[in-house]
């Protein structure tokens, strides 16, 4: 199957799952509306995605990898969380996100902060309802909670926001916020496929060292986007990284060295999944897909 549709499928699979979890409630109000306009509104899915093909990957039944669904769905109202937070003006006061005006636009700064916090706490209990033996539920939820919390991506958050306007000239300091704020909870998605297909050792350490490199060339990439590309491909206002002063790869390496980091980071990637005879191509296609992509 050619990756469009892979992505196309499951990416379908995962909306049906998030459109049915955030319905309106019978105490309808703007909550559960602003939930849904942010989280039912376009994006890759990239998160869940990845659960689930790590999963396929392991246990190509569909009777298997369909049950870690409420995990994708789970981790996308996490990921939309945190763009919706991203966004307000005391973050990156940005007013658009995929092509849309942000949350806090379309409602107001309140609505927007509550409607983060509250897909938080859903997207939690979604992980939670997979039909997988408890242990292992619960080491993915732990997975999932370190990876965003003060040493995940809240760390990675307040450390970008820390040295905004402060010239960063180290790489190890930069490559550790874009894995602190990106990295870590792309890894997370990945471990929590592997997770629920209940990999063995080699297989888990395979796996987190294809997450890492494709979590930090998928942040490289965002730098290097953000700089090319315009605000209409992205759905998201193009050229604020130089706008606030951000400190980004581009920044500190240039363009072409950007994209060679990138390019490694996604052969080393692929390198170990071949360790582990993974040959299931979708996985080795998005991790082409991660530098290939435009938005
Ligand atoms: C999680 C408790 C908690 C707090 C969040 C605001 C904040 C703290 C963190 C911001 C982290 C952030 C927005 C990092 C950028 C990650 C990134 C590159 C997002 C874009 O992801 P895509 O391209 O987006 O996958 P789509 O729209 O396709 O889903």
């Amino acid at each position: 199957m050619e990756l469009k549709s892979f992505l196309a499928e499951k990416k379908t699979l995962v909306e049906e799952f998030l459109k049915e979890a955030l319905s309106e409630k019978p105490l309808a109000n703007n909550l559960w509306k602003a939930m849904a306009y942010s989280c039912l509104n376009g994006g890759k899915r990239l998160r869940g995605i990845l659960c689930l093909s790590v999963f396929e990957a392991l246990k190509p039944n569909p009777n298997n990898w369909k049950k870690a669904l409420p995990i994708a769905a789970g981790l996308e109202c996490i990921h939309s969380m945190s763009l919706i937070h991203d966004d307000l003006p005391c973050m990156d006061n940005d007013n658009l996100r995929r092509g849309k005006p942000t949350c806090h636009i379309a409602f107001d700064e309140a609505t927007a902060l509550l409607a983060g916090d509250a897909l938080l706490i859903e997207g939690l209990g979604l992980c939670l309802q997979a039909d997988l033996p408890p242990k292992i539920l619960l080491t993915i939820n732990q997975e999932i909670i370190k990876s965003i919390g003060a040493s995940g991506m809240t760390g990675g958050q307040m450390l970008d926001l820390n040295y905004t306007n402060l010239e960063i000239k180290e790489l190890e300091i930069l490559e550790n916020i874009h894995k602190l704020k990106t990295g870590v909870f792309l890894k997370a998605s990945i471990m929590s496929g592997a997770l629920a297909a209940e990999a063995n050792e080699l297989e888990l350490k395979a796996f987190e060292k294809y997450a890492l490199n494709i979590g930090l060339a998928f942040q490289i990439i965002d730098d290097l986007l953000d700089l090319e590309s315009d605000s209409v491909t992205l759905g998201k206002t193009a050229g604020k990284d130089l706008a606030q002063n951000k400190n980004t790869y581009p920044k500190l390496l240039g363009i072409n060295q950007s994209k060679l980091k990138a390019q490694e980071l996604i052969v080393e990637a692929k390198k170990a999944l071949l360790e582990i005879n993974i040959s299931f191509p979708p996985l080795h296609q998005i991790a082409d897909y991660i530098i290939s992509r435009n938005y």
